[in-house]
């Protein structure tokens, strides 16, 4: 099937703006090996993955928005990262023309600027810099992954937070409701940076932080939340398969994509 109504995957094989532990740009093969073991129960149209221009961020993320953007018309894509920054370009690729809310699992909140060199951490800054006035909901943030002032941040730049203790104290399901009602009213793009899910769980990604989501809790998180508010695209990021064991962390990428899928 392909057209309006098919689900379309690609890979973006980038990792050029990681600082720490490279090997990103390998986890688009990795992903698409164990989406496509799966179980058939949807039309999957693979696009491959994106031309990328090693050594040249902007050409590179100059070809992601162009590519989502051409794809903005589909029922649901599914993006297999590559660094987080990739979030970014595909958001914005997406977002042209309409209020779209960006739901982001992650650790950290990458609210840094570009100024301040380039890491994983500008997703989330990127994102409300180009959207001034869309839902944005990070969802598993570790205090001691994180310096004070990004909390603080995050207040003046109207970016909601849940951390681990949060999700803890208030359980997944309370969670899940309070998004959704915040993220009702738009069309939604969810982004999952596999350092949410416990190190113990996902070892291979960029920067790990310890006291995370485990995999069921991710799984059931990523599938309610979907099911919920039929986002019209969802990525797997910061999965660097050089740091894997067997992977293990691209295979549960693979199975987050999976559930997402609400047709
Ligand atoms: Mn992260």
């Amino acid at each position: 099937m392909s057209g309006e109504s098919s689900i379309v995957f690609f890979g973006v094989p980038w990792d050029g703006a990681v600082a720490g532990r490279p090997g990103a740009r390998y986890a688009p093969a990795h992903i698409r090996t164990a989406l496509c073991s799966l179980p058939k129960r949807f039309d999957l149209e693979d696009m491959g993955d994106i031309d990328v221009v090693i050594g040249d961020a902007e050409e590179t993320w100059k070809r992601i928005k162009e590519t989502a953007k051409a794809l903005n018309n589909r029922r649901q894509l599914l993006i297999a990262g590559g660094d987080h920054p990739v979030s970014a370009f595909t958001y914005q690729g997406l977002a042209e023309g309409r209020r779209l809310g960006y739901i982001v699992l992650d650790a950290h909140l990458d609210l840094r600027t570009t100024s301040e060199g380039l890491t994983s951490g500008l997703t989330t800054r990127l994102i409300r810099e180009y959207a001034k006035e869309a839902p944005i909901t990070v969802i598993g943030v570790r205090p001691w992954a994180n310096p004070q002032y990004m909390f603080n941040l995050s207040e003046k730049l109207d970016v909601d937070y849940y951390t681990m203790d949060d999700l803890e104290r208030l359980g997944l399901d309370e969670v899940v409701d309070r998004v959704v009602s915040c993220h009702k009213d738009v069309q939604n793009y969810i982004s999952i940076d596999l350092d949410v899910v416990d190190p113990a769980f996902a070892p291979g990604v960029n920067a790990p932080s310890p006291g995370g989501l485990s995999t069921r809790e991710t799984i059931k998180l990523v599938a309610s939340l979907s099911k919920a508010l039929r986002p019209i695209a969802v990525d797997t990021v910061e999965v660097s398969p050089p740091y894997d064991v067997g992977n293990v962390t691209s295979n549960l990428a693979a199975v987050l994509l999976y559930v997402s899928v609400w047709q």
